[in-house]
C-alpha cells in the first residue's frame, strides 16, 4: 500500500496547528483530522460562561513567529475563551492551515503496519489513510468525564458539561441550576451563572484554593512594551521551571519570619494569578512552608464570606497547589449572594440526580438546569479513546494498563514512528502549555528531517531508554508535594484509573536541556533503522 502522507496529525489544537505549519515548511505532506468543526482544540470546547486562561495572554502565546507575536493585540491580562480562539482563527488563516485540516472527522483506529513501517489511520467517516509518522495533538484536557451518578439521564432539565458547552451559549435567566464540582471550570463559571440564574446550587466535593486574577484590559503602553522586549522576556520564561516568566522568590517560606512572609503573600495576592506559588521556593517541597500559603488563603476566605459556616466549608483542608491552582473573579464573593447555596458532598457522595434534581444524604435539591463542572479524564483520556495498535498488534491500553509509559512524553517503545505532543511523561500542564507544545513540535519536526536527512523511516524508542525515563519522572514527582492528594494529575477523579503521577514535574528548563541532550548525541534512547 503506497503512503497518502509523510504524516497524519490528530487535532487542530494549538499543537496540531503549529506542527502542521512547522512540517509543511520542511517540505512534509500533512494531514490534520480534527473532530470539531473549527481549530482551537480546547478553547473550542470550553465554551461554559467565564471561561478563561489563567496564563496572562502575552505568554499564552505562540513565539515562533515573531510577525505573528508583533501583529496580533490582546485585548486583557488573561484572555477569554473568545479571543483565543479568534487567535488560534488568525493563525489557521494567516499561514493558511485550513486546507489541509479535515473537519468533523475523529480519528478512531491507527494501527502500525510493520511491512510498510508506517501507520493505517482510520476516521469515523470511514476514511482510510496509510501515513509515515502519526503526530496526536489531542490536548491534555480534552476527554470530559461524566461522572457515573446514577439516574443522569432521568433529570428532565438541559444538562451542560463545561468541557462541551453549546455553541449558541446558554441564559440561565430565570433559571434554577445546581452545579456540581468546583475546579477551575466550576470557579470561573459560578460567578457568572450566579448573576443570571435565580438560584444557584453548589454541590462541592473537594474544597478548593484559587486566587484573584485581577483581570483587567491591556494598555497599549503596556503591550508596546512588551512586543519591543517580547524575545527577551519569552527566554527569560524558558529558564523558569513553570516556562512562565514569574518573579520567583528564592527564599523559603518557613525560614522566613511572619512578618516578611506575610507582606510577600500579600503582594503576590494583589497582583494576582498563579505568580502566587512562587511566593517562596519551598511551597511544594516542605509541608510546613505550603501550610503558610494554605492558611493566608484560609484566612482570606474567612475575610471575604460572610456566613462562618459557609467560610469553613470552603475552606480548603489539604495542600495548595496539591491539585492545580485557579485563579478567579469574584469567587468567594459569590457566596455572599442570597441566591447563591453551597452544599458539601465531601463525606456522601450525591446519592442520585432525579428527573428535578439530585438527592444528597436523603434530601431532594431541586433546579432547572444542571451544570456537570466535572474535570477530565486528563492526560491520557483522549488518545486512549483511539484504538492505537502498534508492533505485533499490541493496544496501547494494554500497554498503558498500569499508567502511561512513554520516553520523554514523546514517544513510546513498540509504537514507532508515533509521537504525541505533550503528552503524559512531559512537563505539559505543569507549564505554560504554549512554549511547552512549541518545544514538542520543534523536536518532532528536527527529528523527522534528521531522519530523511539519513534516509531512515523507523525511529523507536528503546525499552532501556523508557524505563528510565518513567523513572525519572516518577523519582522527581516523588520529590514534590504534588503527587501526594488526589488530583488528576494522578488520575485520582477517574474511578479505575491506576493512580501514578503523569505529567513531567523537573521542570520546563531540565526538560529541555534533556530533549536537546537526546538529539545531540544522536537520538540516544532510540532506534533509527
Ligand atoms: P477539575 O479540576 O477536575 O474539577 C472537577 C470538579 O468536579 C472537582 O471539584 C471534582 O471534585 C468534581 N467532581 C467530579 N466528579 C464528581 C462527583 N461524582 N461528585 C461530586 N463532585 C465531582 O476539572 P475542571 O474542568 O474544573 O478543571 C480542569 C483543569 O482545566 C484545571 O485544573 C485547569 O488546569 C484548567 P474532586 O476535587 O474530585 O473531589
Amino acid at each position: 500500500m503506497s503512503l497518502d502522507f509523510d504524516a497524519v496529525i490528530v487535532g487542530a489544537g494549538f499543537g496540531g496547528l503549529y506542527m502542521l505549519q512547522r512540517l509543511r515548511g520542511a517540505g512534509f505532506k500533512a494531514r490534520v483530522f480534527e473532530a470539531g468543526k473549527g481549530v482551537g482544540g480546547t478553547w473550542y470546547w470550553n465554551r461554559y460562561p467565564g471561561a478563561r486562561c489563567d496564563v496572562e495572554s502575552v505568554q499564552y502565546s505562540y513565539q515562533f513567529s515573531p510577525e505573528l507575536q508583533q501583529e496580533w493585540e490582546w485585548t486583557e491580562r488573561y484572555a477569554t475563551q473568545p479571543e483565543l480562539l479568534r487567535y488560534a482563527n488568525h493563525v489557521a488563516d494567516r499561514f493558511d492551515l485550513r486546507r489541509d485540516i479535515v473537519f468533523e472527522t475523529r480519528v478512531t483506529e491507527a494501527a502500525f503496519d510493520e511491512a510498510a513501517s508506517a501507520w493505517q489511520v482510520a476516521t469515523d467517516k470511514g476514511e482510510k489513510v496509510m501515513t509515515r509518522f502519526l503526530i496526536t495533538a489531542m490536548g491534555c484536557l480534552s476527554s470530559p468525564n461524566t461522572p457515573k451518578i446514577p439516574g443522569l439521564v432521568d433529570f428532565k432539565g438541559p444538562t451542560y458539561h463545561t468541557g462541551n458547552w453549546p455553541h449558541e451559549g446558554v441564559d440561565f435567566t430565570g433559571k434554577t441550576v445546581g452545579v456540581i464540582g468546583t475546579g477551575s471550570s466550576a470557579i470561573q463559571s459560578i460567578p457568572i451563572i450566579a448573576r443570571q440564574a435565580t438560584h444557584l446550587t453548589v454541590f462541592q466535593r473537594t474544597a478548593n484554593y484559587t486566587v484573584p486574577a485581577h483581570n483587567r484590559p491591556l494598555d497599549p503602553a503596556y503591550l508596546h512594551e512588551v512586543k519591543a522586549h517580547y524575545p527577551e522576556m519569552r527566554k527569560r520564561a524558558k529558564t523558569m521551571i513553570s516556562g512562565i516568566d514569574f518573579k520567583v522568590n528564592i527564599a523559603s517560606a518557613i525560614e522566613t519570619p511572619e512578618a516578611e512572609r506575610r507582606r510577600q503573600y500579600q503582594e503576590r495576592w494583589d497582583y494576582g494569578g498563579l505568580g502566587f506559588m512562587a511566593s517562596f521556593s519551598d511551597l511544594m517541597l516542605n509541608d510546613r512552608s505550603n501550610r503558610t500559603a494554605a492558611d493566608f488563603v484560609r484566612g482570606k476566605i474567612r475575610e471575604v464570606v460572610k456566613d462562618p459556616e459557609t467560610a469553613e466549608r470552603l475552606a480548603p483542608k489539604n495542600i495548595i497547589g496539591c491539585k492545580r491552582l485557579c485563579v478567579d473573579t469574584g469567587y468567594w464573593e459569590t457566596f455572599n449572594r442570597p441566591n447563591v447555596t453551597l452544599v458539601d458532598v465531601s463525606d456522601q457522595p450525591i446519592e442520585r440526580i432525579t428527573a428535578n434534581g439530585l438527592r444528597v444524604r436523603g434530601r431532594d435539591y431541586i433546579f432547572d438546569c444542571l451544570v456537570l463542572a466535572t474535570g477530565f479524564d486528563a492526560m491520557t483520556g483522549a488518545l486512549l479513546n483511539v484504538d492505537v495498535r502498534g508492533r505485533g498488534g499490541q493496544s496501547l491500553r494494554d500497554k498503558w494498563r498500569d499508567g502511561p509509559k512513554t520516553y520523554l512524553g514523546l514517544t513510546m517503545t513498540g509504537f514507532p514512528n508515533l509521537f504525541t505532543i505533550t503528552g503524559p511523561g512531559s512537563p505539559s500542564v505543569l507549564t505554560n502549555m504554549l512554549p511547552s507544545i512549541e518545544q514538542h513540535v520543534e523536536w518532532i519536526g528536527d527529528c523527522l528531517e534528521y531522519l530523511r536527512s539519513r534516509g531512515a523511516t523507523v525511529i523507536e524508542a528503546s525499552p532501556a531508554a523508557e524505563e528510565a525515563w518513567g523513572g525519572e519522572v516518577g523519582e522527581a514527582a516523588g520529590a514534590t508535594l504534588r503527587s501526594t492528594c488526589n488530583s488528576w494529575y494522578v488520575g485520582a477523579n477517574i474511578p479505575g484509573k491506576p493512580r501514578v503521577f503523569m505529567p513531567y514535574i523537573g521542570g520546563f528548563p531540565a526538560y529541555i536541556e534533556r530533549c536537546e541532550a537526546v538529539v545531540k548525541a544522536g537520538y540516544a534512547g532510540f532506534a533509527l533503522t
